[in-house]
């Protein structure tokens, strides 16, 4: 892997920069692999990394029907933090911030984490329990948390609407939250998997999984059989019901759009990220200038990447009302994502009832901030072929003992 630094930098530009390898291959699939990782998004390419880097495991393909982060990993809006309510969840996402902090550096790849701040605001009595309750439990588990009042809130977003028709009551602030940029992530560990001998294949979508006496020996895929002689990990987000009828289980997820907004950029003027759960209507500023933008899911199962026409006001109106400020930017862009809402809004990282075949899926909303964890701790899983310790209270186990992990007061937008 060539090395980015401010030398070959300046190498590539005396050549225009017409010399700079490819950042990764793009071979044909081999008839077997030891591991193949089923969805090239971020948390699929982050398995095949550490997989690789900390197992070293043999080989393993990542197989992704579209191209590399095409799917949520490139369409979501990048808030990253820690700040859920539950011992198990602040294992798992406290693990990834962790992880954040040093990203760029161990994938040489900028994914420009930026912990800018992160304020939830309360705007109901009902809210302001709600984050007092969760910050408490946040500092006894070690995740920065602090209570600002409105005034405080204001000498972080100077221009805030106080006392309109949403009144900001206070707010809990992760100092350590913040975002970083989507699609380098999924570009920076296919890089550094690909320099470690991961073969990862675009194009290429599963259709299928072949099982002898309830153990999965293979996939098939759209270029052809893959025989899989460790485990395969199924990293598909929205699409993860859909692999599950393949192998003939059902999951217990919801699949809805989830819609993102981007303003016209413009200069410099909100320098944290600012959540609202309950008018579901949360801001940032991307380092080009654009507001970014987005809100609750759309309130309908579907697999379309577009999202319904009324959910914009839905999103803009509070956003307007809060931040009036901003009524007259103009809007840019509008997407959606397809998210896997599990019914305690906690993900699934599991063994399921065929041998060999794990999945990890129903981040939903919010698995973004948890990439670099739920890649480090399923890979982890893989590699032994059962739940890591930070996995384990995320297996399929818990929709039938009943020890969910019920974050739905955290998940923030998944209604
Ligand atoms: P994906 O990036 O979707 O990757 C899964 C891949 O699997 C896809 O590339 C897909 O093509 C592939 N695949 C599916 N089926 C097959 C098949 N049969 N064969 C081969 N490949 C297949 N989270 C946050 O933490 N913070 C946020 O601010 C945030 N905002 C969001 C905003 C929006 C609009 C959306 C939609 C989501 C948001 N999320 C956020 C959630 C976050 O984007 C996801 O939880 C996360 O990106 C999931 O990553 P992934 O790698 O599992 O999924
Ligand atoms: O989970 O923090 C989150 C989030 C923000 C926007 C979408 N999801």
């Amino acid at each position: 892997m060539a090395r980015y630094s401010i030398f070959s930098l300046a190498r590539n530009a005396i050549n225009y920069h017409q010399n700079w390898p490819r950042a990764w291959r793009n071979p044909e699939p081999q008839s077997s692999y030891d591991y193949v990782i089923v969805g090239g998004g971020g948390h699929g390419l982050a398995t095949a990394y550490y997989l690789a880097k900390e197992h070293h495991v043999g080989r393993i393909a990542v197989v992704e029907k579209g191209w590399l982060g095409g799917g949520n990993t490139g369409r979501n809006t990048t808030i990253i933090r820690s700040n859920y309510l539950l011992d198990e969840s602040a294992g798992l996402y406290n693990h990834a911030i962790k992880l954040w902090h040093t990203l760029s550096m161990e994938l040489n790849f900028n994914v420009m984490f930026s912990p800018r701040g992160l304020l939830h605001l309360a705007h109901t009595l009902s809210d302001l329990r709600e984050i007092g309750r969760r910050g408490h439990s946040n500092y006894a588990n070690g995740v920065d948390a602090e209570m600002l009042t409105p005034e405080q809130v204001q000498k972080w977003v100077p221009f805030i609407n106080l006392h309109g028709r949403f009144p900001v009551l206070g707010a809990i602030l992760q100092r350590r939250g913040g975002i970083a940029r989507h699609d380098a992530v999924a570009w920076g560990y296919a890089r550094a998997a690909d320099a470690l001998g991961v073969d990862i294949i675009q194009n290429c979508e599963v259709t299928g999984f072949d099982t002898t006496g309830g153990t999965l020996t293979g996939v098939q895929t759209t270029r052809g059989r893959i025989g899989v002689n460790k485990a395969a990990g199924v990293v598909p987000a929205g699409h993860a019901g859909v692999l599950a009828a393949m192998a003939g289980f059902r999951l217990p997820i919801e699949t809805v759009p989830l819609q993102a907004f981007v303003s016209e950029p413009i200069a410099p003027i909100l320098d944290c990220v600012v959540m609202s759960n309950t008018v579901h209507a949360y801001i940032s500023q991307s380092d080009k200038g654009e507001l970014v933008m987005g809100g609750g899911s759309d309130p309908y199962n579907s697999y379309t990447q577009r999202g319904s026409f009324h959910q914009i006001e839905h999103v803009v109106a509070p956003i307007v009302e809060l931040y009036p400020i901003f009524s007259r930017v103009n809007m840019l862009r509008q997407w959606a994502g397809i998210a896997d809402i599990t019914p305690d809004r906690s993900p699934i990282l599991s063994a399921t009832p065929v041998k060999k075949l794990f999945f990890n899926c129903g981040w939903g909303t919010g698995g973004f901030k948890s990439t670099p964890g739920s890649g480090h701790t399923f890979a982890e899983t893989l590699a032994r072929g059962e739940a890591s310790a930070l996995a384990a209270p995320f297996s399929l186990e818990r929709f039938i003992t009943g020890r969910l992990v019920d974050e739905a007061a955290a998940a923030a937008v998944a209604h």
